[in-house]
This record gives C-alpha cells, sequence and structure tokens, in this order.
C-alpha cells in the first residue's frame, strides 16, 4: 500500500486526461470514446472469436486487458476505459445472464422482493477479482501517459436490464415495479449501491485513475423517480468514493437526463458530466457554468460512421465551443460497430490538430 500511495503523485502527474479536473482548460482537450474496444475493430472481433462467449471475455484478464489496449494503439487515446460491462455486476451477484449473439444481454428477470434472494454480495469476490486483475495487467501495460478509467453501470440502469430480462426501448417492467411497491424496489436498488461501491474500490486499488457511472436509461424517468432512483443512488455512491480515494474524479453519465442534468450534477457531486448526443451546444457550453465540473461529450456516433466534412465542421463547432472549458472531447454514446476505423484516425488527428 504504502508503494502504490508513493507512485501515485508521479505517475499520474503525465496523463493529460486528468488535467481537467485538477482545474485546467487544456488547448487540446483530452480525447476517449465510449465503446472505443469494440465490434468496429477488427482486432477486437478476432480476441473476441478466440474468447468465445462475451462474459468468458470479460472474465479472461489477458484477453479482456489485450482488447482494452487495442484502440490505445491505434490512436492513442489520453485515456483507456477497462474492457467489461455493466451486467457484470448481476452476473457476479448470481443472476444468470447471457449474451445471444446478434441479440444482446438475456437475463432471468427478477421482478419482486422475493426474487431477491438470489443475488448474494459474498459471491462476487471471484469474478470482481478477475476484473481487478485485468486492470491491474493494464496499469502495468499501459503507457503510463494513458489513463484508466474504471466503471459501473448506474444502479437504474443496471436494475432496468434484470427486471426486464433484456435491453428495452421504455424499461417498462423497472419503472412499474417501481411504482406499484418503491419500497421493494429500493432493497433491489441498495443492493447494487452497495456492490458498486465495492466493485468501483476494488477497480480503483487495482490501478483505476477515473471512474464513471453509466446510467444509459436515466432519460425514462419523470422528476422525482429521477431523484429517488437516479439521483439518490449515484450520491450515494460518489460520496463512499470520495471518502475511500479523495483524488479519484467520477464521471457521471445521465443519459437523456435533458435539463435535469445540471441538478444531477449538483445534487450527486460527480467531478465530470457526460453530455448525451441530443444536448444541445449552449448547454454544454454555459449550463455547468456554475458547477465545480468537466464536461465530456458529445459529437453524434452517428457522424462518426458518416465522416467526411460533415464530421470535421462538427468537431470543428464543438471545440470552438468548449474552448478554454474544462473539457473532454467524446461522442455522446458508444461508437456503434459499423464505425469505419479511418474515420475514427481522422476524428482523433482533427481534434489534436485544432484544439
Ligand atoms: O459481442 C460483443 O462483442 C458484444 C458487444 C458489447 C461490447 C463491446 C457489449 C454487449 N458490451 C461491450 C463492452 C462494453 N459495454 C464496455 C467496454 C468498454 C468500452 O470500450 O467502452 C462498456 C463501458 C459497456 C457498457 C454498457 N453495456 C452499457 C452502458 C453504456 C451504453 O452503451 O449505453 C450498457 C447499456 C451495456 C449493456 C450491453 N452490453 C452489450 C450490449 C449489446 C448492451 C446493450 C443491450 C441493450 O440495451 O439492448
Amino acid at each position: 500500500m504504502a508503494e502504490s500511495a508513493e507512485r501515485k503523485p508521479t505517475a499520474t502527474a503525465k496523463r493529460r486526461f486528468l488535467e481537467p479536473f485538477r482545474g485546467e482548460a487544456l488547448d487540446v482537450p483530452p480525447i476517449w470514446l465510449m465503446r472505443q474496444a469494440g465490434r468496429y475493430l477488427p482486432e477486437y472481433r478476432a480476441t473476441r472469436a478466440d474468447a468465445g462467449d462475451f462474459l468468458t471475455l470479460c472474465y479472461t484478464p489477458k484477453l479482456a486487458a489485450e482488447v482494452t489496449l487495442q484502440p490505445i494503439r491505434r490512436y492513442g487515446f489520453d485515456a483507456a476505459i477497462l474492457f467489461s460491462d455493466i451486467l457484470v455486476v448481476p452476473d457476479a451477484l448470481g443472476q444468470t445472464v447471457r449474451f445471444v449473439e446478434g441479440e444482446g444481454p438475456r437475463l432471468d428477470p427478477i421482478r419482486a422482493v422475493g426474487d431477491l434472494g438470489q443475488l448474494d454480495p459474498a459471491k462476487t469476490a471471484t469474478k470482481f477479482g478477475l476484473v481487478s486483475e485485468t486492470v491491474a495487467r493494464l496499469r502495468q501495460d499501459l503507457p503510463a501517459e494513458t489513463a484508466l478509467i474504471g466503471f459501473c453501470g448506474a444502479p437504474w440502469t443496471v436494475a432496468t436490464y434484470m427486471v426486464q430480462g433484456q435491453g428495452s426501448a421504455d424499461q417498462a417492467e423497472a419503472r412499474l415495479w417501481a411504482y406499484r411497491d418503491p419500497d421493494g424496489f429500493e432493497k433491489l436498488i441498495d443492493v447494487l449501491v452497495e456492490t458498486s461501491i465495492d466493485y468501483l474500490d476494488q477497480q480503483v486499488k487495482a490501478g483505476a485513475d477515473c471512474l464513471q457511472i453509466f446510467d444509459t436509461w436515466a432519460g425514462s424517468l419523470p422528476d422525482d423517480e429521477f431523484d429517488r432512483w437516479v439521483v439518490s443512488p449515484t450520491r450515494t455512491i460518489r460520496e463512499a468514493i470520495r471518502d475511500l480515494h479523495p483524488d479519484v474524479p467520477v464521471i457521471g453519465f445521465p443519459r437523456g437526463a435533458g435539463a435535469a442534468a445540471v441538478w444531477y450534477v449538483s445534487e450527486t457531486g460527480v467531478n465530470g458530466i457526460g453530455c448525451d448526443t441530443a444536448t444541445p451546444p449552449f448547454v454544454m457550453s454555459e449550463a455547468f457554468d456554475d458547477e465545480d465540473v468537466v464536461v465530456q461529450g458529445n459529437l453524434d456516433p452517428l457522424l462518426l460512421v458518416a465522416g467526411g466534412s460533415h464530421l470535421d465542421e462538427r468537431v470543428d463547432e464543438i471545440l470552438d465551443l468548449m474552448r478554454g472549458k474544462r473539457f473532454i472531447f467524446n461522442l455522446g454514446h458508444g461508437i456503434v460497430p459499423q464505425t469505419p476505423p479511418e474515420n475514427v484516425a481522422r476524428l482523433v488527428e482533427r481534434v489534436r490538430s485544432k484544439g
């Protein structure tokens, strides 16, 4: 422990990615992209084929570290994001989770308090241990100047998959449970809050420099529900991590939160706010001015597929808009599989040359 406490200040000083969190507005903003490791890269598809099953890839430190490094080798992003998935948490807790080729995740759904017995936080040690091993390997293998982002899904978003049993357009099952039996639903959220704190703590101890909480379905809840199921659990996680690791920044990504994003920032105390594709430019550049927060976002992932001069123009617009701000360049949601890898190279070059 003493060794890592000594190592940290000097090593992390090289990581430009962390500068905005230290109060610096950089001329060339740091850049990384959500889902930067993934199916758009031929080398990912090859490693994925070697692993066979998607969860096997997530739980094999050597392979998970390899796919995390692939986009760093190609593009030299300022940050790597641990290769894993938000559904590792329900899987580690004991829920049955499968990834069906071409269809996405399938879980044996949890629909009521009576189903919660199958979730056991004590069971998570082995699988979380494998993820931590990946993080530790990465910290060894990454260039010293590359930051490492750990992550988890926000309790609300993870719960939507656990209750629905798969991805859905409206997250109806979780929303209905939350309306019909809020105290019961809260028990599920509480398990996820505690487990996520433990999971993130382990990732930081293994070497993560920064954490992101993905709340992909934050936008499906109206105000009071948003407060109870999105803001409140995120605040609890954020406060616990601050107590354990005061120097590790936490980025929140409450996708679809709209005007509530400012409130989310002030109420949760996150250090970074991931803006989604629909966030208007003036919101990115002005709405968070009174908050002590780094803004991240928000290029449309489909513009990265389209490429060409339209891509260049939008990149320039975002850079101009955020000049002088504490800003991290990213997409407004994850890279999609049909993205031409050369468009990603074009984007990175543009950001670095125009900054
Ligand atoms: O077969 C494959 O290769 C599966 C594709 C894939 C990949 C590459 C899945 C299945 N997950 C991942 C990796 C992943 N997922 C990362 C890795 C790090 C990175 O490079 O960014 C991260 C951070 C996630 C997070 C994640 N998983 C989210 C939150 C962010 C987001 O994109 O909204 C969500 C909602 C998931 C669930 C999930 N995992 C995979 C799929 C296809 C889905 C979405 C399912 C659905 O809603 O239908």
